[in-house]
């Protein structure tokens, strides 16, 4: 069965959290565009998780979710707010929801985890997760060491819950290639920073736009925070502190705050740019609907490409 199916939404397509950015009505313009939109809680608090579930009710009749970022202090309340609220479905990151499985099966809730690897998707199938969202390190913000390509079908083989793949995928070559290594679905974030409707400084969608293959890094290794953001000046003076830092509060100075600066006040010179790798590929501002659209159509035009190419094999 496909993610559409599963979701009984239009397209197999979830949109990835994004922090300060996935608002309620950035959600449900995902929602009503085919895919399922995922309101990021980010740092939120339970209260403002609340007003953004109860706002993204008013915007769509679709199917949307609800992201919790593990290290966010708190986590526990924002579950609670999710299950009195009666989310649809719940994906995860930057840790480990095991926790909190139990109580999000009880309500009802269909529970995605987000896995950087082989042992933690185990682990989660055991707890109970409906499926994984399998993300390689080509995605941008926190991050794992696996790439997209070794790790789902490692992933798909190791569980018998459905995958659903993230990390570097942009079109419709990214989605066949995700299906062709078992998933039943993509995440995507990259390629809808530029939707129209994503409420980011236009400065951050320029950026998308001007980005090239190799404009991204990891930073944050040497603390066990890996955040794939824009090679700006900021990332290059925390990469070089990273070689010599005494404390961990010297590098937490220069990323304090610095996402939102990006985002809201589009400095993205010194704000955290975070964006995947397929951001290269990613080139001009479109409206949400036909981004999602155009994925559809071109995984269409992959798999009339493959044919051909099974032709020339057989
Ligand atoms: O969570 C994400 N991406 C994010 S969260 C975020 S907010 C943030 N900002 C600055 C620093 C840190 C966070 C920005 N982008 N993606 C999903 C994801 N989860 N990628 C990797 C993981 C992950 C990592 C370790 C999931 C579980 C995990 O488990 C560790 C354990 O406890 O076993």
């Amino acid at each position: 069965m496909l993610l559409n199916q599963l979701l009984n939404i239009q397209y197999p397509i979830i949109q990835g959290a994004m922090a300060n950015i996935a608002t309620a009505s950035f959600a449900a313009c995902v929602s009503n565009s085919g895919g399922l939109g995922i309101i990021a809680t980010g740092s939120m608090d339970a209260n403002q998780t609340r007003i953004e579930i109860q706002k993204c009710k008013q915007l769509t009749t679709q199917p949307f979710g609800v992201n919790v970022m593990l290290m966010n202090p708190y986590a526990s309340e924002i579950i609670d707010v999710i299950v009195e609220e009666g989310v649809h479905v719940v994906t995860t990151g930057a840790g480990n929801p095991g926790p909190y499985m139990a109580k999000l099966k009880e309500a009802g809730i269909k529970v995605f985890p987000v896995v950087p690897s082989v042992g933690l998707a185990k682990r989660m199938e055991r707890a109970g997760a409906d499926a994984l969202i399998v993300e390689g390190g080509e995605s941008g913000g926190h991050v794992g060491e696996m790439t997209t390509m070794a790790l789902v079908p490692q992933v798909v083989d190791a569980v018998n819950i459905p995958v659903i793949a993230a990390g570097g995928i942009g079109d419709g070559r990214g989605m066949m290639a995700a299906f062709s290594l078992g998933a039943i679905g993509v995440q995507v974030g990259t390629c809808l920073l530029v939707a129209e409707e994503c409420p980011i400084h236009e400065n951050y969608k320029d950026a998308v736009i001007k980005a090239k293959d190799t404009d991204t890094v990891v930073t944050g290794r040497s603390v066990n925070t890996p955040v794939r953001i824009l090679k700006n000046q900021m990332a290059r003076e925390y990469l070089k502190l990273e070689g010599h830092f005494e404390s961990r509060e010297e590098l937490e100075k220069l990323t304090l705050g610095a996402l939102r600066k990006a985002v809201q006040e589009g400095d993205v010179k010194t704000g955290s740019v975070m964006m995947g790798q397929i951001a290269g590929m990613v080139k001009e501002r479109k409206p949400m609907k036909q981004i999602l659209e155009e994925m559809m159509t071109s995984t269409k035009d992959v798999y009339a490409h493959l044919q051909e190419v099974m032709e020339d094999i057989q």
